[in-house]
Order: C-alpha cells, then structure tokens, then sequence
C-alpha cells in the first residue's frame, strides 16, 4: 500500500464542443487552442461545414475539442439541414462547451445558438475578436448582457486571432473536463484522415479566393490520394454547380485555379510535413447541395 497519489487517477480528458453563430471565430478559436490549422477559416460565414476535431495534450490533461458548423438560421436546404444537425449531435456528445459570440456584437442568431444548449452541461462564454473593442470599457456591460440570458460555468473574454487570454481560458476548460485517461495519443492533433483535411484545404482556398456566391455552391472531393514514400499524391476535384462557375473558378487564362492549387499545396505540405503532388479539376455537378444522398456521399453526415 502506497501514499503516493496515483497520476493517471488525476488525469483529466473530456470533449469540449465549440459553437455558436457563422462567423464568430470557432475554428481559428480551435487551431489557436491546438497550436495547429485543422479547421478551415474565412471571413465569409458558413466555411466550416463538418464536425472536426482538434487536441491538445498536456501533462495533465488532453482537451478534445470539436469545432461545429455555424448555426444556420436563414435558409433550409439539405446542407444547412445537415450543418445544424452536426451542431445538435455534437452539444449531445459534450462535457464542457464553449458558446463563442463576438465581442460587441448579440442578436438573434446568438439567442437561437443559445437555446440549444442542453441545462446540465457546463457552459463557458467565450467573447471573441476582444481585439476589435477599442473601447475595453465597453466589454465589461458587453459581457454582463449576454450572461444575464442564462447562467455561465464562467465568461473569458479572448482574441483567438491575436491569441489573447488563451492560457486563461484553457485553465477553465480542465477545471470542468472530467477524471479520465487520454483517448487520443500524445502527439495526435486531430482524429481526421490526410485525405479530409486535403479536401478541405481546397475548399478553404475556394472560399477565400474566388467571388461571393460560389463557395457556397460548390464543394470538394478527393478522387485520389495516393502516397509514393514521403510524397502525397493528390487529385482533388471543385465541384460546382454550372459553366458560369467552372469560368469563375478556373480564372483568366486558368490564373484562379492556379493559385488556389499553389496555395493549397503549400498548406497541406505544412501540415502533412510531406511533398504533396497536387491536381485540381472543375467539374459540373448541380443539385449537389440540396439532396441527403448526394451530400452523405460526399463525406456530409
Ligand atoms: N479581429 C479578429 N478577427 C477574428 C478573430 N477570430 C477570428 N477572426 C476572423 O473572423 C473570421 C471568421 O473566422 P472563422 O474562424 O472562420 O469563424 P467561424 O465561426 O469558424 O465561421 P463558420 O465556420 O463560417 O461558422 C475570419 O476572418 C477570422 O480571421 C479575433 O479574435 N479577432
Ligand atoms: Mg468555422
């Protein structure tokens, strides 16, 4: 019999679920938490479209977080059917959560976020872009606001962009995230395959550098991906949903494509730490978006 108190019994290792309105900063939220780029970002809303997961492992602790679709509240089509159901799936499947609203800003779509998250789970209010506050006297009644529609485990005001208060919010993770021994590996940093993250590089690109509209039509497959030693080789296909937007995505003389392949290239090449041989094409497929089917076979839950 011993005294010594049993380290593995102090481990702590839990989901965290991350979510709240489009465009309030979840996933850049995440890869900052994680210290890597997993989850896709934009300044356009509705860029991340899948359940992802992001750790993080520390001595004492491994933070599984699980970064969600923006709540849709304005249209239904299959895929925002879709988004929002990854979302309520995910909160059920949660031990801590981090409802994100942006600084300054609370409205409908906050509320209708809100509403969803379940009485018994703890719930901590994360401020985002407090960057953006020039006035920090401001966030103070800012946070009293919104604290005062339902009752916070607590309120971290955070820049995920400028990486501010994320010690401090961390610290208040673990203190809800319960007793249990790591589920993942030390040195896993999400539970999503090479050739996922590869579609959604793609995507990102799409979403940053072509037009308004068209991201929100179009979407990404991986036809093939093969590896050959250290090298990847990877042919991706855009999927759109007329002529108009193969024009649009392939550019002048092909310049848009070419730099959504560059860019592309290289962030994969960072985050697989590996050659990456890549190939795009554009294809023509309409209706994509608004049949279950078609969606679940192109990776949508
Ligand atoms: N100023 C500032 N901008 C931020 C911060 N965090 C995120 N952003 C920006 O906000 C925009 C949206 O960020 P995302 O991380 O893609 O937001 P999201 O909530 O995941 O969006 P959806 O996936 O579309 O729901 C991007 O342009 C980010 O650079 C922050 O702390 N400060
Ligand atoms: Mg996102």
């Amino acid at each position: 019999m011993t005294d010594t108190p049993d380290a593995a019994a102090d481990f702590r290792c839990g989901y965290i679920a991350i979510v709240g309105r489009p465009n309030v900063g979840k996933s850049t939220l995440m890869n900052a938490l994680i210290g890597a780029k997993v989850s896709i970002t934009s300044r356009k809303a509705q860029t991340t479209r899948h359940r992802i997961t992001g750790i993080q492992t520390r001595d004492n602790a491994q933070f599984i977080y699980v970064d969600t679709p923006g709540f849709q509240t304005r249209h239904s089509n299959a895929l925002n059917r879709t988004l929002n159901r990854t979302v309520t799936n995910t909160l059920t499947a949660a031990d801590v959560i981090l409802f994100i609203v942006e600084a300054g800003t609370y409205g409908a779509a906050d509320k209708q976020v809100m509403e969803l998250l379940p009485a018994n789970v703890p719930v901590i209010l994360v401020i985002n872009k407090a960057d953006r506050m020039k006035d920090k006297a401001v966030l103070m009644p800012f946070a009293q606001q919104v604290a005062a529609e339902r009752s916070f485990a607590s309120v971290v005001p955070v820049s995920a962009k400028q990486r501010f208060q994320l010690d401090a919010l961390e610290k208040e993770i673990e203190r809800y995230l319960p007793h249990n021994p790591p589920a993942f590996g030390p040195d896993d940093i999400t539970d999503r395959s090479e050739k996922f993250l590869a579609a959604e590089i793609v995507r990102e690109k799409v979403f940053r550098f072509v037009g308004e509209e068209l991201p929100y039509t179009s979407t990404v497959v991986i036809e093939k991906f093969e590896e050959e030693g250290r090298l990847r080789r990877i042919f991706a296909a855009i999927l759109v949903e007329r002529d108009s937007h193969k024009a649009m995505v392939i550019g002048q003389k092909g310049a848009k494509l070419k730099e959504i392949s560059t860019q592309s290239r290289l962030d994969m090449e960072k985050l697989f730490d590996a050659p990456v041989y890549l190939e795009i094409w554009v294809k023509v497929k309409s209706g994509w978006a608004d049949n279950e089917a078609g969606l679940r076979a192109y990776g949508y839950e």
